[in-house]
């Protein structure tokens, strides 16, 4: 009978290291705080509920295309293999996948452990014969799997359009790692959100009843807790758009008055109007996703989109 291991597996990242990310993003010429600090417990729990929002297509969109592909999918992957979940979050998605590939061993990772520690839990009683491992890792900078992670044929499952928060050189690169964690028989299933109609886009990242808006607002929360910040919430506002330009989603907080945030060793004052930079969802062409996986040295990829072409589902041998 296989034991899932979620013996403590945290970022050996000292906090140390978070501190001066947080800070050096508080105190440059814009403000940005990096999107990874959005899940906390609370953020991915609010991500979850984004997720069943009407107005924010991608998860139900990639889903109809997993349960309409299936299939497909899983001649392409073959079974047996490891299956290894990039930002896993509820592991639903996951979840999908097993009964199509029947993976030999499944390893979600995810940088909010409490929450991944919870959904595996109650995974594994839904599949108690795979063998599940959590691993709490920022793998955002690298993609160094601990020796936990059994040898065989591996796939990386890359799901939700999370390489959008990437710009698109990032991307190139975070692929690449993730190539060569391939070695020469593995693979990557990795969700890619389209180009489509600014109003759509609006939509999906301000929604009319404000979920979005707590999940971005949280990350000051969070911040408070990890740099002994003082962000008074009330004092910011959310903002989601489009930009067509740079052809991403653009999350920023705006300071509602003029305000300064402190915290041990440092401050920052803002203007009324003034913003931090929270997140970007960048969104592509199908050509220039293709075009970006065979950059990063993936061969035979094949994509699996839905009627409106509103997402990509795409499978990429190393
Ligand atoms: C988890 C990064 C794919 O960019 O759509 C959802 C995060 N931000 N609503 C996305 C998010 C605002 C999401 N990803």
């Amino acid at each position: 009978m296989p034991t899932s291991s979620l013996a403590e597996a945290r970022d050996a990242r000292a906090s140390g290291a978070i501190v001066s990310e947080l800070t050096a993003g508080l105190l440059g010429k814009s403000a940005a705080i990096s999107p990874k600090f959005l899940y906390d417990a609370l953020g991915s729990r609010l991500f979850e509920a984004i997720c069943e929002l009407p107005e924010y297509y991608p998860t139900r969109t990639e889903a109809a295309i997993v349960a309409r592909h299936g299939a497909d999918i899983a001649r392409a992957v073959g079974v047996g293999t490891t299956l290894i979940d990039l930002g896993a979050g509820n592991c639903a998605k996951a979840a999908r996948l097993f009964p199509l590939l029947h993976p030999a061993q499944y390893v979600a990772v995810d940088i909010s452990y409490d929450f991944l520690r919870e959904s595996i839990e109650r995974l594994q009683q839904r599949f108690p014969h795979i063998e599940m491992t959590g691993l709490g890792l920022d793998f955002s900078s690298h993609l160094d799997l601990p020796g936990v992670v059994r040898p065989g044929k591996r796939l990386f499952f890359y799901p939700g359009s999370s390489i959008g928060n990437y710009t698109p050189d990032e991307a190139r690169d975070f692929l690449r790692r993730a190539r060569d964690e391939c070695d020469d028989d593995g693979a990557l299933l990795i969700g890619i959100d389209l180009v489509k109609d600014a109003a759509t886009l609006d939509a999906a990242y301000d929604d009319a009843i404000g979920v979005t808006a707590a999940f971005n607002l949280n990350i000051l929360r969070h911040v408070n807790l990890l740099l002994g910040a003082d962000f008074d919430v009330a004092q910011w506002r959310h903002r989601g758009f489009f930009n067509a330009d740079d052809s991403r989603v653009e999350m920023h907080l705006e300071a509602r008055e003029a305000l300064t945030v402190r915290w041990p060793g440092g401050e920052r004052r803002f203007a009324a109007g003034e913003r931090i930079h929270t997140e970007n969802s960048y969104k592509y062409r199908q050509s220039a996703a293709v075009g970006l996986l065979e950059q990063a040295g993936f061969q035979s990829v094949h994509v699996w989109t839905d009627p409106d072409q509103w997402f990509a589902v795409i499978y990429a041998r190393a």
